[in-house]
């Protein structure tokens, strides 16, 4: 069996609202939502991935809270992993150039009302159960 690669997404929170990224790269992932994150780096620890992702993707400053149960499939070699975290300075911003064209906070009942990636919708299911 192949080496899994880990894939940290952020289960980001504020005010009773889950954060929601659209994707706009590549083509078969764009126009679907996502936990904004990314793929760990050698050497990196899945916590330090998850904020310099954050920092990256969304030019905010965020800190890991929780891990969420479970590990999700992605495309071999690639295992989803999410924490909830919270946001310590900024307010998110999209970075086209960074794979997302649009941001939503979602309020519980409206957490379904985003065309969720096929693979994070079990996460976002766990995600929910905790919260
Ligand atoms: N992926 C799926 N759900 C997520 C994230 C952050 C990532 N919540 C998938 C999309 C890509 C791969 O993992 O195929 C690597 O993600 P990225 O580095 O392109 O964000
Ligand atoms: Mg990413």
């Amino acid at each position: 069996m192949t080496e899994r690669i880990v894939v940290v997404g952020a289960a980001v929170l504020r005010d009773g609202c889950l954060l929601a990224a659209r994707r706009s790269a590549p083509a078969e992932l764009a126009g679907r939502w996502e936990l904004p994150g990314g793929k760990v780096e050698p050497g990196e620890e899945a916590e330090e991935a998850l904020v310099r992702e954050l920092r990256e993707e969304l030019g905010v400053e965020a800190a890991a809270v929780r891990r969420v149960p479970g590990e999700f499939p992605l495309r071999e070699p690639y295992v989803l992993r999410v924490w909830t975290a919270r946001l310590l300075e900024g307010s998110p911003e999209p970075k086209p150039l960074q794979d997302h064209d649009e941001l939503r906070w979602l309020p519980p009942d409206e957490v379904w009302d985003v065309e969720w990636l096929d693979q994070d919708v079990a996460a976002v299911l766990e995600v929910v159960r905790g919260v």
